[in-house]
């Protein structure tokens, strides 16, 4: 196929509908099933599954552009998160979480969504473990929520096509494992731990012991400086100093670097730069935000000109 450029879809979270809205928005349509456009590819930035009310719709048209070569994609968080929580042990069939957990509470609408469909379900379970945790092309990388390049270059060295199997998997969920630092580290990020055991509390309810940190700052001072969420951190941390110890875990993507997309982060608003290198395309679609797409051709400087959504 000839591929003039790429559109980049940030997180789906299950609203199929939204998607349905966005391509055919960007031109694509329906062929034989499966999304198509005459001369561009699709790649979706991870996190299809969990909290939306169109899950099994979503999963249906990601998969079957994939397959059929319209489209690529990268693992998120919450892919990670099914796969570790159901696929058995040993690799063979598959298992719930425990219920009333917090996994099962992360997974709830997915797994009420498939309750009559469990085999659809372990099917989707097995293209996710075929998911790879980045992608890299001569003008542009992807990757779930960060780019780190001391993790990720021996990885891809070891890993070209940026795939995981069962068994980096398995060790991926033992804490501090290697596998464990590349695999969290690139669908979630980095994030900082309040000091004195303090906690936040979110828009969604949840108390929070940790925040989520961005990767662009060049040298930043203070919490202000590298917090990237849609919970503002109260006042009193906003000027609290980064120490030297927090600031050699933060990751720095450099500003000479190609062009990085990423999802994850629940922005909110109209979509917006943060760099010239780095697009985050996550609008918290499934909160009522938007769905948002870029339309990459390739070039060096992004362009705030080029995001397209659907409103929720
Ligand atoms: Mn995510």
């Amino acid at each position: 196929m000839n591929t003039d450029g790429f559109d980049l879809i940030g997180d789906v979270h299950g609203c199929g509908d939204l998607l349905e809205s966005l391509l055919e928005q960007m031109g694509y349509q329906r062929r034989n099933g499966v999304y198509t456009h005459a001369s561009r590819r699709a790649i979706f930035l991870g996190d299809l599954i969990d909290r939306g009310s169109h899950i099994q719709k979503a999963l249906e048209i990601v998969r079957t552009m994939v397959d059929a070569g319209t489209a690529l994609v990268v693992m998120g968080n919450h892919e990670a998160h099914a796969l570790k929580h159901c696929l058995g042990q040993g690799g063979r069939g598959f298992t719930m979480p425990r219920a009333g957990g917090r996994s099962e509470r992360v997974m709830l609408e997915t797994l009420q969504q498939f309750e009559r469909a469990p085999r659809l379900w372990a099917s989707y379970l097995e293209w996710f473990l075929e998911m790879p945790l980045c992608l890299e092309f001569e003008r542009f990388r992807v990757a779930h929520a960060c780019w780190d390049e001391t993790l990720l270059r021996p990885f891809l060295n070891d890993h070209p096509d940026g795939g995981i199997d069962r068994h980096f998997l398995a060790a991926a969920s033992v804490q501090g494992s290697p596998e464990h630092r590349i695999l969290d580290r690139t669908t979630r990020g980095t994030q900082l731990r309040l000091p004195n055991g303090q906690v936040i509390r979110s828009m969604d309810g949840a108390h929070r012991s940790v925040f989520r940190t961005h990767f662009w700052a060049r040298s930043p001072q203070s919490y202000g400086d590298v917090v990237f969420q849609p919970d503002p951190l109260p006042p009193e941390f906003e000027d609290h100093p980064l120490r030297d110890e927090e600031r050699r875990r933060l990751v720095h993507y450099e500003s000479s670097q190609r062009p990085l997309f990423v999802g994850h982060y629940w922005c909110e608003g109209i979509p917006s730069l943060p760099t010239a290198n780095i697009a985050c395309l996550d609008y918290s679609a499934v909160r009522g935000g938007r769905l948002v797409a870029y339309r990459f051709d390739g070039e060096s400087a992004l362009d705030a000109g080029r995001f397209c959504w659907v409103s929720a």
